[in-house]
């Protein structure tokens, strides 16, 4: 395969990068550094790698008349335009399952530390502050009720583990699973209204932009400025201007986020709160999760290649 040409669309995972440069010649980001480079090489391109975070726009599949796979190291693949790739008749792949462990520790994480204020807590310990005062009393937990916005894979390991904690546990998605045993809500808001922990793992994407908005944290505080809003999705499924007036006024009581609108920037005004707990995007980020995730992503292109089934197309191309 190695006389198969690739371009990785952006810095990549060094564990995917290894396993690609062994088996393809692999063009790191030559699109962005070398743009003459590109154009001469574009017309021999077959695959494409990415991560979960990577934009693919329909222009820049359009300058590569070979490509037939895109395979996207993450779970999430909003930024990849599928409709257009389905058009032209290339694949799309992701890795799902091997990082609902992860993605759902984290989750539990962000809730408990946003609860207990456990990165205030250790500041107060450290620093010293403990010889002047006690910390100030947190909110519990176990027992308490938790609403979540999708209920995927992940929402539902993130269920699990919450039932755990003797969580009250109801969600909110874009149809009803009856299979499940748990309430379901028809809107983000009437969750909220119901529940003391509101945690977003709903795919990102238009369909999704902003779902907790104003109201909806309106709905979370309950007029008492209760509530603690998690997000291990997407950035953009947060109206992150209304989470951070919310956040000021005293509308919420805190909030745990591992994703942000303009990833990697945070709002200075975001990360001046005292009771919000941030995270650079580590859902997925173990060795052992990043590792099954670059296997499996590079699977997709190994047996593209060799014309056996796909491991893991997503929905849209699958069948
Ligand atoms: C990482 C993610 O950002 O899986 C996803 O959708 O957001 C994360 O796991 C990334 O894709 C790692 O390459």
């Amino acid at each position: 395969m190695t006389d198969i040409h690739a371009l990785a669309v952006a810095k990549l995972s060094p564990m995917f990068v290894s396993q690609l440069a062994t088996a393809f010649t692999l063009h790191d980001r030559l699109h962005e550094t070398d743009p003459a480079a590109f154009a001469a090489l574009a017309p021999r391109i077959r695959a494409l790698a990415a991560s979960g975070d990577s934009k693919v726009s329909a222009e820049l599949m359009a300058t590569l008349p070979a490509l037939e796979v895109i395979s996207v190291m993450g779970v999430g693949y909003d930024g990849i335009a599928v409709q257009a790739a389905k058009a032209r008749g290339i694949v799309v792949t992701h890795t799902p399952g091997v990082l609902n462990d992860d993605v759902a520790d984290l989750a539990l994480g962000l809730m408990l530390c946003a609860a207990r204020q456990l990165p205030a807590a250790d500041r107060h310990a450290r620093e010293g502050s403990w010889l002047q005062a006690p910390m100030p009393l947190a909110r519990k937990m176990s027992g308490a009720r938790l609403g979540l916005v999708g209920i995927g894979r992940i929402g539902q390991a993130i269920a699990s583990r919450a039932a755990a904690f003797g969580m009250s546990i109801a969600y909110t998605a874009r149809s009803a699973r009856p299979g499940l045993p748990f309430p379901f809500f028809d809107s983000p808001r009437a969750l909220a209204a119901e529940v003391d922990f509101l945690v977003v793992i709903t795919p990102g994407g238009a369909d999704t932009r902003h779902l907790i908005d104003a109201e909806v944290l309106r709905a979370l505080g309950k007029g008492r400025g209760e509530g603690i809003l998690v997000n291990v999705a997407r950035g953009s499924v947060v109206d992150e201007a209304a989470l951070i007036d919310a956040l000021e006024r005293g509308v919420i009581a805190g909030a745990g986020l591992d994703v942000f609108e303009d990833e990697p920037r945070i709002p200075v005004r975001l990360s001046a709160l005292p009771h919000v707990v941030l995270t650079p995007h580590i859902g997925s980020a173990t060795g052992q999760t990043r590792q099954a995730m670059a296997d499996l992503a590079f699977a997709n292109l190994r047996e593209h290649f060799a014309g056996r089934p796909l491991p893991t197309p997503v929905p849209e191309c699958r069948g």
